[in-house]
């Protein structure tokens, strides 16, 4: 193959929270790059994942989805999203197949008329749990949503299913050129983010309300521990108010250890080497709001 046929570029995934953006991006990767979790606006940053293919590179960018903003980090995160859709080749558009639908959807679906630049592919997502009525009634639906869509795909990115005709479909939307990345990277985020947000998964898993969007993860240190085959991880899970600490913490520190062994659980992998995880939790008063706790934060 000639380097002139080789294409290279960036898409990104809309639709609804919990639609499955995030978990589309790991599948068509092949491995976790972004977290994910049955909380809406789990994702936080713009994360980038990459896929390569014979004949290119696809460059799948996570983001947390437009919302109407409560704090400076929601705000922030609006500025940033909007940023990533204005400069994507393709936008992917999600909806579910076992969800009629709506308003959200649709508006969703309009609001990409600010975006000319970008190609736009319908995708209605986890087939694995629709009948094939339902599947067929929402390709519909999505289809008469708009009238550019490239192309309209059904799959699932829980077993895969039409995962390679999404790629592949993906890959001829973009422009020719060369790879952005080296072809033995997955994502360009840093160890220390990626283990940040492998604990910050962890801590969401089993809080309820206002408390996901409370949590934050700084990792201080990753070092390898010296005559041992050990690596030190050193970490703070960061919450806005002294109650959540204690939730974080839960009965004699029972939660807490619990999100340590399920997040040590992917970070050894990760790292290839045992972990030693010393997991902190930090009261940073209504951080989301405060523009130096967000500096501080990564935001
Ligand atoms: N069965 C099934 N579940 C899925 C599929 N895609 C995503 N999910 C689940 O939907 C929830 C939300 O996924 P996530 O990727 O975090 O959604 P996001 O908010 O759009 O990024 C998670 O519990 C996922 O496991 C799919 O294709 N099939
Ligand atoms: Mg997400």
């Amino acid at each position: 193959m000639t380097a002139a046929e080789n294409r290279s570029g960036f898409v990104t995934f809309v639709g609804r929270p919990n639609v499955g953006k995030s978990t589309l991006t790991n599948a068509l990767v092949g491995e976790k790059v972004a977290i994910t979790s049955d909380k809406p606006q789990t994702t936080r940053r713009a994360i980038r994942g990459i896929l390569n293919r014979p004949g290119g590179q696809l460059v799948i960018v996570d983001t947390p989805g437009i919302h109407k903003p409560r704090t400076l980090l929601g705000q922030r995160l609006n500025d940033l999203v909007e940023q990533v859709l204005g400069d994507v080749d393709v936008i992917g558009f999600l909806v579910p197949a076992v969800d009629k639908v709506g308003p959200g959807d649709r508006r969703i679906a309009a609001s990409l008329d600010g975006y000319p630049r970008a190609k736009k592919v319908a995708i209605v997502t986890k087939t694995d749990l629709g009948g094939r009525d339902e599947i067929m009634e929402r390709l519909m639906e999505v289809d008469s949503l708009r009238e550019d869509w490239a192309a309209v795909i059904p799959l699932s990115a829980v077993t895969d299913d039409q995962l390679d005709v999404l790629a592949d479909e993906l890959l001829a939307l973009m422009p020719e050129g060369p790879a952005l990345y080296p072809d033995d990277v997955v994502t360009d985020e840093s160890t220390e983010d990626r283990i940040a947000e492998i604990i910050r998964e962890a801590a969401l898993e089993g809080v309820r309300d206002e408390l996901p969007h409370s949590i934050a993860v700084t990792v201080e240190d990753v070092a390898p521990r010296e005559g041992s085959d050990l690596t030190d991880v050193y970490a703070n899970i960061v919450v806005e108010r002294d109650s959540q600490k204690a939730i974080i913490i839960g009965r004699k520190g029972s939660r807490l250890a619990d999100v340590g062994a399920r997040a040590r659980a992917q970070i050894e992998p990760l790292l290839g080497s045992r972990v030693f995880l010393s997991l902190r939790v930090r009261v940073a008063k209504e951080w989301q709001r405060d523009p130096k706790q967000l500096g501080r934060l990564g935001f």
